[in-house]
């Protein structure tokens, strides 16, 4: 059993404050700057706590790395400057990943769970590519050389951009093997042709991840409004957001589809926790709108997060991710269907 737990608590005044609630995973070394998507809404700071079974984490730090174990959790953060290493994006990425399988592997924790990518300038184009397909070279080339599968089965993740700051990768791993999601109405990122850049981006749709003691967890990634592989409505934020949460909608339905609890409230879009990310902070009230208006008077609405940060395609005004851990999973949770 895990005893994974997430807590999302707005505490305060500090508006404007400028710390991610994802970067708040682990704290890396005292002063070392990372790559954080700004806080928009609440207004109010956001604190985002994942818990395991431990209470007093001690975190180690280790080259780019900072982690802690927590019973048989991993949470950590790695951070590497891109702009001085000598690879470059490409290169920082394939660092972080190799330290970061190398850790896995000797920790005894192998399977990563959720994955947070943020780097600076994402969509600029530097020495012929942009910076995004840069990290999907590199992150690509690191899960090949450690014997990862970089397609099928490969994490829930993110990848936005920042006004500036290191590449970051905040992660949550574990003991127990993820069941990788895909979304039918999307080709798997892994698939996507060449034309999105000469490595796919690594990722699956959404993981399912048994928690033990009849719990599970849904980590959904990052979804934006992509339909087959093609960006639809550019240019109209809430006609992206609509297709977004009909991607979310997708998600989840094939995850319940696959899951051990097969209760109607075992994951449900109303009962997520979601975070977005919004490209122009002028579109925040249209995001914000569309989200509540399809979720309806609900916690999960009015929990909802909002973050500024660059998707990684210059076309898409609106990248959403959600999630549930699952803390009260109903009794007839394994009735044969
Ligand atoms: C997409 O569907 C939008 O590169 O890790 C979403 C989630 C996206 C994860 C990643 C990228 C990533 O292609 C972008």
């Amino acid at each position: 059993m895990s005893g994974l737990r997430f807590e999302r608590l707005a505490v305060g005044s500090h508006a404007g404050d400028t710390v991610s609630p994802a970067s708040r995973l682990l704290r890396p070394q005292p002063g070392l700057t990372t790559a954080s998507p700004r806080l928009l809404h609440p207004r109010a700071m956001v604190h985002e706590r994942w818990l395991g079974p431990g209470d007093a984490l001690v975190p180690v730090h280790e080259g780019c790395l900072s982690y802690a174990i927590d019973g048989p959790l991993l949470f950590g953060t790695a951070v590497l400057d891109d702009a001085r290493h000598a690879g470059g994006l490409r290169g920082a990425a394939t660092q972080i990943y190799r330290e970061l399988f190398e850790l896995l592997a000797c920790t005894g924790r192998p399977y990563l769970w959720r994955v947070w990518n943020y780097m600076a300038c994402i969509n600029e184009v530097a020495a012929g590519l942009e910076r995004y397909r840069q990290f999907n070279v590199g992150r690509q080339e690191a899960f090949l050389e450690a014997e990862r599968s970089a397609f099928v089965g490969a994490p829930a993740a993110c990848a936005l951009g920042t006004s500036h700051g290191p590449l970051t990768v905040h992660f949550i791993a574990g003991r127990q093997q993820p069941e990788a999601v895909e979304n039918p109405r999307q080709v798997s990122a892994y698939h996507y042709p060449s034309a999105y850049g000469p490595s796919a981006p690594t990722f699956s749709r959404a993981a399912l991840v048994d928690l033990g003691a009849g719990r599970e967890a849904l980590f959904i990634s990052g979804t934006a409004s992509i339909v087959g592989h093609d960006t639809r409505h550019a240019g109209d934020v809430r006609r992206q957001t609509e297709e977004t949460l009909d991607n979310i909608d997708a998600v989840v339905t094939r995850a319940v589809a696959g899951s051990a609890l097969s209760g109607p409230h075992a994951h449900d879009m109303s009962r997520l926790d979601y975070t977005a990310y919004v490209r122009h902070e002028a579109d925040l009230a249209q995001v914000r709108d569309t989200l509540e208006r399809r979720l309806g008077n609900v916690p999960a609405a009015n929990r909802a997060v909002y973050l500024r940060a660059d998707v990684c395609r210059s076309d898409l005004l609106v990248e959403i991710e959600a999630q549930h851990i699952g803390g009260c999973p109903l009794p007839s949770a394994r009735t044969v269907r």
